[in-house]
């Protein structure tokens, strides 16, 4: 029983007590003088999954939230900055520039995920979108999701150049303990040469 009124004119009950992904039902019933009814018919709802990830698209002002280095002091040309016209969710992506010919200058965007919106066990599937003009290997550490206890890293997709948007997804799941502090979500690449890439669209749901 979650709703009990003794008011006629209570007939709405709002329940804001959720978890995602799961299926909730409801049965209204009736008492007067005579008793109980019977019931009404159940209803029942399911729950969508959420996100972890706060501004994963960056369209809520753009890189709010999200920690960027872009590795610019000895090559100040390298760039991480918001794209305002070519998102694949919404409007905007995120646009990395890396400016050396030869070799590569780690760049990396972070962000705290909350402790407390994870489950421990748990099975997530981590998506993004990305694209490039040309074809890349995003080397480095990948996308990586660490605390004293949980330790996960997801390689990069290799970026196939063609210009257009597409969605890489991996699922990985969290150990049975996932410790105290918010992990750190990384989303690292190194890339050699001269070259543009972007992403979007970043979410972590669980499954
Ligand atoms: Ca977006």
């Amino acid at each position: 029983m979650i709703h009990v009124s003794t008011l006629s004119s209570d007939n709405i009950y709002k329940d804001t007590d959720f978890s995602p992904l799961e299926t909730y039902y409801y049965r209204v019933y009736v008492q007067n003088d005579d008793g109980l009814s019977n019931g009404s018919n159940i209803e029942s709802i399911t729950t969508e999954t959420i996100s972890l990830v706060s501004n994963g698209s960056f369209e809520e002002s753009g890189t709010t939230g999200w920690n960027l280095i872009p590795n610019n002091i000895s090559e100040p040309l390298n760039s991480i900055e918001i794209d305002v016209i070519s998102g694949d969710d919404g409007t905007n992506s995120l646009k990395f520039h890396h400016n050396a010919s030869t070799g590569c200058w780690e760049m990396w965007i972070e962000k705290n995920i909350t402790r407390a919106d994870l489950t421990a066990g748990g099975t997530y599937q981590f998506t993004y979108s990305y694209k490039s003009n040309e074809t890349i290997t995003p080397g480095g550490m990948g996308i990586t999701l660490k605390n004293s206890s949980i330790d996960i890293t997801i390689p990069h997709p290799t970026f196939s150049g063609d210009g257009s948007w597409h969605t890489f997804t991996n699922t990985f799941t969290l150990p049975s303990d996932v410790g105290s502090t918010d992990p750190l979500l990384r989303i690292h690449f190194c890339i050699a040469g001269i070259v543009d890439w972007w992403i979007d669209n970043i979410s972590i749901v669980k499954i």
